[in-house]
């Protein structure tokens, strides 16, 4: 049995997360290229090389999904604005069509009773921006900031809450290093500084809607549990490094204003000269922190690769169709260690979390009781979190529906909805309903 609200403490939000490229159809609505098209565009980069030009077509189809939203019985909803669509050319001139997209978003949700939770950038560069160096180039910070600006002038006086960048490892690491995602480089050099700029945008952004006057600022990263693959000093070491990559950089930089030294010790030779002067706006002081959160890994040396000198293995735990382990004490563990480590009395939100299951839908039904388990037992891995003194205010499923899983095109399927992405026929799956009855007012 799924945990139900009034398991949870007096005010704590339920919500559902989507981002714009995901769902809504980049092929419409005067939206600018972005550096997904170039980069599904190159072959072997994703699957079937799909893109995000119609996705889930939410562009033509935001009063159903907004619909479908208010019957989960949510109180908050987490999506994106796309650079792309509001500055179709990553400055200069707005896109009216979507700045007036995003207004209607907010004012659908508001006339449902569902708080938007905006985030400002969920990975839509601008090709413009891309052709100049995107994350790589100082200026990015600036240019994030005039973005934020512009669609904050439209949304930010019925914003719930805002948050820069989403999973800032993704946007640095896996698109810089491991080449996975857009712009698809393995470069060192590139890395780190895509890495830091990132977290100079990010204050940048911060410190641009304070001067706006806006409240309810946050940051969101993504975490993976790092576990030694074996008992050895050199495993130990290896999960170590990659911890500090994953886990601990981007907290590090805007809770401490230091970066870890495990990361220094190869990033350090590649960060723009005079780093350390960026901190003041990089630590611009937000009101709660997101975790996003889905899995662990298991790490073990690779002594002879390059630096970081890992490799990574998946364990015998039950897995999600992207072959990730199922390990709900992950999320428990990332709580308590946030709070103790990073953001002491600040609250905390699970801002993504959710399942890839092969679903198929029968006789009009998509029985996905595997999804419903996964569910049950990371929300009571957040009730253990709190009942151990973290202070945990809100939790978000990924996803509303199935969208474009980046490298992974439409295979995966995340939902709690079902679309068909030849009629995109939107189909409440078994665990919508279940989450419905949990979340219900
Ligand atoms: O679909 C992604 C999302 O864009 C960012 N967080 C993880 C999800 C599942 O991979």
């Amino acid at each position: 049995m799924l945990p139900t609200r009034a398991d949870f403490p007096e005010g704590f939000v339920f919500g559902a997360a989507t981002s714009s490229y995901q769902i809504e159809g980049h092929g419409f609505g005067g939206a600018g290229r972005t550096h997904w098209d170039d980069f599904a565009a190159t072959k072997g980069n994703v699957i079937q090389a799909q893109n995000g030009q119609i996705a889930c077509d939410h562009y033509h189809r935001m009063d159903e999904d907004l619909d479908l939203l208010a019957q989960l019985n949510v109180d908050a909803y987490r999506f994106s604005t796309s650079w792309a669509r509001v500055l179709p050319e990553g400055r200069g001139a707005p896109n009216k069509e979507g700045l007036d997209f995003y207004d209607r978003l907010v004012d659908g949700l508001l006339a449902r009773d569902i708080k938007p939770a905006v985030t400002l950038y969920h990975w839509e560069l601008p090709s413009a921006l891309a052709d100049l160096g995107g994350w790589r180039n100082r200026d990015i910070a600036g240019w994030f900031g005039d973005f934020t600006e512009t669609i904050m002038r439209v949304i930010g006086d019925r914003a719930w809450s805002v948050a820069p960048i989403n999973e800032p490892w993704c946007v640095g690491w896996l698109s810089h290093y491991v080449g996975a995602h857009a712009p698809g480089l393995r470069d060192i050099r590139a890395t780190a500084r895509a890495m830091h700029h990132i977290l100079l945008a990010h204050g940048t952004s911060i410190e641009r809607m304070r001067g706006m006057g806006i409240g309810n600022l946050g940051a969101v990263c993504n975490l993976e549990w790092a576990a030694p693959a074996d008992a050895s000093e050199a495993a130990h070491a290896a999960a170590a490094r990659y911890d500090a990559i994953y886990n601990r950089f981007f907290l590090g930089g805007m809770f401490k204003g230091t970066y870890p030294d495990l990361v220094l010790e190869g990033l350090e030779p590649h960060l723009p000269r005079n780093w350390q002067d960026d901190f003041p706006t990089i630590t611009a002081p937000v009101d709660w922190c997101g975790l996003n959160y889905y899995t662990r890994t298991l790490v073990d040396a690779a002594g002879d690769e390059p630096w970081p000198h890992y490799s990574q293995s998946s364990g015998d735990l039950p897995k999600t169709s992207m072959g990730w382990e199922i390990y709900p004490q992950g999320l428990t563990d990332f709580l308590v260690r946030t709070q103790a480590e990073y953001t002491g009395d600040l609250p905390l939100y699970v801002t993504e979390n959710g399942m890839a299951l092969h679903d198929p839908i029968e006789d009009g039904v998509v029985d996905d009781t595997a999804r419903q388990d996964f569910y049950r037992d990371h929300l009571e891995a957040v009730r253990t979190a709190i009942a151990l003194g973290v202070p945990v205010k809100g939790y978000f499923l990924w996803s509303l529906m199935d969208n474009y899983e980046w490298a992974f095109g439409y295979e995966p399927r995340f939902g709690v909805v079902h679309v068909d992405f030849e009629t995109l026929q939107r189909t409440p799956k078994a665990s919508y309903h279940a989450l419905s009855a949990a979340f219900r007012k």
